[in-house]
């Protein structure tokens, strides 16, 4: 077929899963809608200088208005899967309690819309937008009282949905909501604890997935796969000799210790605890033992190499190497261009923890995209990376690593956090004025690939 090169076997494996991903806050808007309760960002967005352009997700994409005409764009690029995220303060306006009848029938509605056009539903509980009440309360995930009110939310949410949707995620991004919003001050609720409380709250975070995924094991209709969505810290071995292959492993371990690592070893390494002292954070053996609850499958979010690594003499055995000054970036000024960490993020999650299964949750780049005069966005750039990344999942699957499907970041241009509405990462342009969406160029590069299985 005209799909094959010579010489080479491009296809991905049998059933490979290819799909799309947004999160709620950044797509749906109607903040104010159907009793919907207020979140962290609601109130972290109106707070001027805080995001770019002083952007906030009131409208964002429209799509809770317009989820139908969304389902259809999916439809039309292939995208056999769809990872959204479920708001928090719609279902619970005040985090627990009395539910919100119809902030559930918005996701009662998107998930039929998707089973009706041969879409899978792939749901995540958390995508960052903590009930504000649970913030003036508790400080948030500063306190367990939080991971407590989330496995009943989870609980709820899986009752409710179970019967259609088969695969969950707990939480995203365990890194982006703990250190980047509580240590580092960069995302909501934007606080610059010490490390002390940082561990604290990644301590809670993580107990929280495994409180939840007890809950949602307990009330699920039918067997469940439950996974998390983690943005892995990922170590690259700079030179891929056997004895870096081997630094990678023990950086990419450690530099996960307090998330990732525990929740698949119920241990914190010892590196990590002593390094933390003092300040490591409170838990008892019970929790461990929750945190580590086994998983159905991991989910990572791969954009990049976050360390380039190599062997080292050290007592670690490893030592970091720092990106160089000009190393090439897409528009966000984090993303380094690194197409291997597609190949390495799961390869080192199945050497260092036996994963049988692994999603590919996020992947995809920010551009400044812009609609030319004849109503085409001719995103090259967005191109040349899928290209690039994709041709080192292929590597993946071809040597047999378990990577059961890949998600794009982002169906459609989006609410970029504290870029605001300045850094699009979408295969479908969004124009904010008219809220029109718009296939780019990647679209087309995306329905190709889907729809062949094939690396092109
Ligand atoms: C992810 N980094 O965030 C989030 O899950 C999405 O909501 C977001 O829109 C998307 O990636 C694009 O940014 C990230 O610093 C935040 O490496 C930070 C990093 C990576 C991903």
């Amino acid at each position: 077929n005209s799909y094959t090169q010579l010489g080479h076997n491009r296809k991905f494996p049998d059933n490979f899963v290819w799909g799309t991903a947004t999160a709620a806050y950044q797509v749906e808007g109607a903040v104010n809608e159907d009793g919907r309760g207020v979140s962290i960002w609601d109130t972290y967005s109106k707070i001027p200088g805080k995001i770019k352009n002083n952007d906030n997700g009131d409208i964002a994409c429209d799509m809770y208005h317009r989820y139908k005409e969304d389902v259809q764009l999916m439809k039309s690029i292939h995208s056999g899967a769809y990872r959204f995220s479920i708001s928090w303060p719609r279902v619970f306006p005040n985090a627990t309690g009395t539910p919100n009848p119809k902030g559930l029938d918005f996701y009662n509605r998107l998930i039929d819309e998707l089973l009706a056009n041969g879409i899978t539903p792939y749901a995540t509980l958390y995508h960052w937008d903590l009930p504000q009440i649970l913030q003036d309360k508790y400080g948030g995930w500063q306190s367990k009282e939080t991971s407590k009110a989330f496995a009943e939310y989870a609980a709820y949410v899986t009752e409710k949905i179970s019967d259609r949707v088969k695969h969950f995620f707990t939480l995203n991004e365990f890194y982006s909501f703990t250190d980047l919003s509580y240590g580092l001050g960069q995302l909501a609720p934007g606080l610059k604890l010490p490390i002390k409380e940082v561990a604290q709250v990644r301590n809670n975070a993580v107990l929280e997935h495994g409180m939840g995924l007890q809950a949602m094991r307990q009330v699920a209709k039918s067997p469940l796969e439950i996974g998390v969505a983690e943005n892995i810290v990922t170590a690259v071995p700079v030179i891929e000799t056997k004895e870096n292959i081997e630094a990678a492993k023990k950086a990419t371990r450690e530099l996960n210790a307090g998330l990732l690592t525990v929740m698949m070893e119920g241990k914190y390494t010892d590196n990590y605890l002593n390094s933390l002292g003092p300040d490591a954070p409170d838990f008892t053996m019970e929790e461990l033992n929750l945190i580590a609850g086994p998983l159905d499958f991991v989910g990572i979010n791969v954009y990049l190499a976050n360390k380039y690594v190599q062997a080292g003499d050290n007592e670690n055995g490893f030592e970091l190497i720092q990106h160089a000054k000009h190393h090439p970036t897409m528009a966000s000024p984090w993303h380094m261009v690194s197409p291997e960490s597609l190949y390495w993020a799961p390869r080192l999650v199945m050497e260092l923890w036996k994963a049988k299964e692994i999603y590919i949750t996020e992947n995809g780049c920010g551009a400044t995209d812009e609609l030319s005069q004849e109503g085409q966005v001719i995103d090259t750039d967005r191109v040349m990376f899928l290209k690039n990344y994709l041709t080192q999942l292929h590597r993946a699957t071809s040597e047999g690593i378990p990577v059961t499907g890949y998600f794009h970041w982002s169906l459609m241009d989006n609410f970029e956090w504290i870029f605001g509405y300045g850094i699009r990462f979408g295969l479908f342009y969004m124009d904010y004025e008219s809220l029109e969406r718009n296939p780019k160029l990647s679209a087309e590069y995306f329905k190709k690939v889907a729809e062949s299985n094939t690396l092109l």
